[in-house]
């Protein structure tokens, strides 16, 4: 009787421990590692993401954001996701074109400047996007752009001869090369050391979004801001191959459906946010203007040039996207 009871008892724990560790194993966790600050606009989108997923799973698949590069630096994060390392991720693509030219089609200069444009440019490009993912052992799951990029300077950039010399940080190879064409010294830096950049001189101007000003409070260090408009680059969320592969076909089905959610608020907020950023800038003190004649007319010479050596390097696959995209 005693020995029974202890049976039991023993039955009943082992059963117990079993139920837990089910329970506890039913859902898979997912980090994801994510590169600008938790309130912005990206990230935002991200998390719900990520809940909409966890919420819609029931449990079966959690996703944890982690924003702000505080699992892996954004410059990490691309390598981190392709080797398993987190299953998923974001990065901006243009930062990838030293892998393959494809990643820069969102970053030529002067070629979608408009969010209407950045769109069919996107459409135009994704397939051949989705297949150099997989051949890198990724899944695109979305892309989100940000809001057109203008040129940010300690002092007024009225035409090129005022930025020679400009400390400029760059986000990309474009961005570096735009710089080192116009007599500036470029240094790439992720947004997460941007203020610091900034506050210690490091950096002097720079070409980005009104969005990531904002997220930085540059004006705390730089007076101009100037709409130049000259392209809309992109983030994607991208899933490890083997990872995406080892769900089921009813948790990739969610997914799919909160990635195109996400990407569709994603534009939408872009757009809507776009000039809100340029508005606190002037609040905050700074200059915002239309970019100048003959400082456009010197973006302008140098992005037709990269525009030319973009298209050489890529080739075919770039002429199809370009036609499509002007179809
Ligand atoms: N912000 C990011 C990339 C483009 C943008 O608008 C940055 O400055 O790093």
């Amino acid at each position: 009787m005693k020995f029974n009871h202890r049976a039991i008892l023993t039955a009943a724990t082992l059963m117990g421990s079993v139920c837990f560790s089910t329970l506890a194993q039913a859902g898979d966790r997912w980090d994801m590692a994510l590169a600008y600050a938790a309130s912005n606009y990206h990230s935002e989108i991200a998390a719900e993401f990520a809940k909409e997923v966890t919420d819609k799973s029931k449990g079966d698949l959690e996703i944890v954001t982690h924003p702000g590069g505080s699992l892996f630096k954004g410059d990490e994060i691309f390598g981190a996701v392709r080797r398993g390392l987190v299953p998923i991720g974001e990065r901006l693509i243009s930062a990838l074109s030293n892998d393959d030219p494809i990643y820069e089609v969102d970053s030529v200069p002067f070629l979608a400047t408009s969010f209407e444009d950045s769109w069919k440019l996107y459409q135009a490009s994704k397939g051949e996007l989705e297949k150099t993912l997989d051949e890198a052992g990724l899944v695109l799951l979305y892309s989100i752009p940000w809001p057109p990029q203008g040129f940010y300077s300690v002092k007024p950039a009225n035409g090129p001869e005022d930025v020679k010399g400009l400390k400029f940080r760059a986000y990309n190879t474009t961005t570096s090369q735009i710089a080192d064409m116009l007599g500036m010294v470029p240094a790439k830096i992720e947004t997460a050391e941007l203020s610091q950049a900034f506050a210690t001189g490091v950096a002097q101007s720079m070409i980005s979004s009104g969005s990531t000003g904002y997220d930085r409070k540059l004006w705390e260090y730089v007076s101009y801001f100037y709409d130049v408009r000259a392209w809309l680059p992109r983030n994607m969320v991208v899933v490890n191959k083997e990872a995406w592969d080892g769900l089921s076909e009813e948790t990739k089905t969610i997914i799919l459906n909160a990635s195109a959610t996400a990407e569709k608020k994603g534009w939408a907020k872009a757009e809507e946010l776009a000039n809100w950023y340029l508005e606190q800038f002037k609040e905050n003190g700074m200059t915002v203007d239309t970019v100048q004649p003959a400082m456009l007319a010197a973006f302008q010479d140098v992005g037709a040039k990269l525009r030319d050596e973009w298209l050489e390097k890529i080739g075919d696959r770039g002429q199809a996207i370009l036609d499509a995209y002007n179809k």
